[in-house]
């Protein structure tokens, strides 16, 4: 039997796998059935200070080798997230809870680390700057200047462990930056990837845009973007200070892409496209495949391989 226990700071996982924000988590029923599954954590929809109905439907349509989506942020609040985490912390003291926080501006995120900061809650927040789906909101964390800006006045008022969800890079100019931009913060964690930002589909019969926001316009997901996950995991491994963990997000569509991931350098690895597809059957089923790969490896621990990929 292989151990699946990994850890970020101070808390501890039984299994590395969790939900992708926006993938069963909208709800305080979704999010239960995440915990009660395998996941080892589970992380509730990017929450905004007011609830947000999203962008019109369609909004996702799966693709032959992942998916695109143009939610726009629909949720029901970050007060609605935070009362659950609250109370699911309470209930589960030794299950360890994500919250993830979105602004539609950076004012948002100061006024909701404020409150958080306030609350009871003890886990984890997640800072998403990397939704690609607000019309006429550009993805925050490609401005590297207002992305210093919202964690200068976060880290003001923010003293629990903390994250932020960062979108794909393409350039190790762009890695360098971003790394050494977020090594001057308290951080406890980054996620990266969110979605291949502004991709498009289009449907062969009708010759039309599959989805309807943004004149089709959407984030793409799943194995499209593993090649891309893989290498955002391991340029910020190699470029982040040690005690800043990765939560790898981005293509995951078997037990080895999941082992993939950690070689890279996650700590944890989150579902979204696999997870909206099969449902919460793929945790079960990926955890059975990344355990056949670790004992095909001959390791028996996450802390074995995890970072240790060979370069030629
Ligand atoms: O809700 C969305 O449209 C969405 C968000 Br907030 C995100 O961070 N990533 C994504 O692919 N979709």
């Amino acid at each position: 039997m292989v151990n699946l226990h990994t850890s970020i700071g101070k808390f501890q996982f039984n299994n590395p796998l969790m939900n992708a924000s926006g993938v069963h988590c909208m709800t305080a029923a979704e999010l239960d059935e995440v915990a009660q599954s395998p996941a080892g954590t589970l992380v509730t929809k990017s929450g905004t200070l007011e609830a947000r109905a999203g962008n019109p439907e369609p909004r996702y349509a799966g693709l032959a080798l992942g998916s695109i989506n143009s939610m726009g942020l629909p949720n029901l609040g970050y007060q609605y997230y935070l009362d659950y985490a609250v109370a699911f912390q309470a209930a589960h003291p030794d299950q360890p809870i994500f919250l993830s926080i979105a602004g539609t501006g950076p004012a948002d995120y100061q006024q909701m680390a404020e409150a958080i900061q306030a609350s009871a809650f003890t886990g984890l927040t997640e800072f998403n700057l990397s939704c690609p789906n607000v019309p006429g909101k550009p993805q925050i964390a490609y401005d590297l200047d207002t992305t210093a800006r919202i964690l200068d006045d976060l880290f003001k008022v923010f003293k629990k462990p903390a994250g932020i969800k960062l979108p794909p890079f393409f350039d190790l100019a762009q890695f360098d930056a971003m790394a050494d931009l977020l090594n001057r913060y308290p951080l406890t964690f980054i996620n990266s990837i969110n979605s291949l930002g502004n991709g498009l589909a289009i449907d062969p019969a009708t010759d039309t845009a599959l989805i309807r926001p943004k004149g089709g316009f959407g984030g793409i997901g799943g194995a499209y973007a593993k090649p891309i996950a893989l290498a955002n995991v391991r340029a910020f491994r190699e470029r982040l200070r040690p005690d800043i963990a990765i939560i790898g997000t981005g293509g995951v569509t078997s037990g080895r892409d999941v082992y993939e991931l950690i070689l890279c350098g996650a700590s944890l690895v989150s579902l979204g496209t696999v997870l909206q597809k099969e449902g919460l059957p793929a945790f079960a089923r990926l955890t059975g495949e990344l355990e056949a790969e670790m004992t095909a490896k001959g390791y028996d621990a996450i802390p074995d391989f995890k970072g240790a990929l060979k370069t030629l």
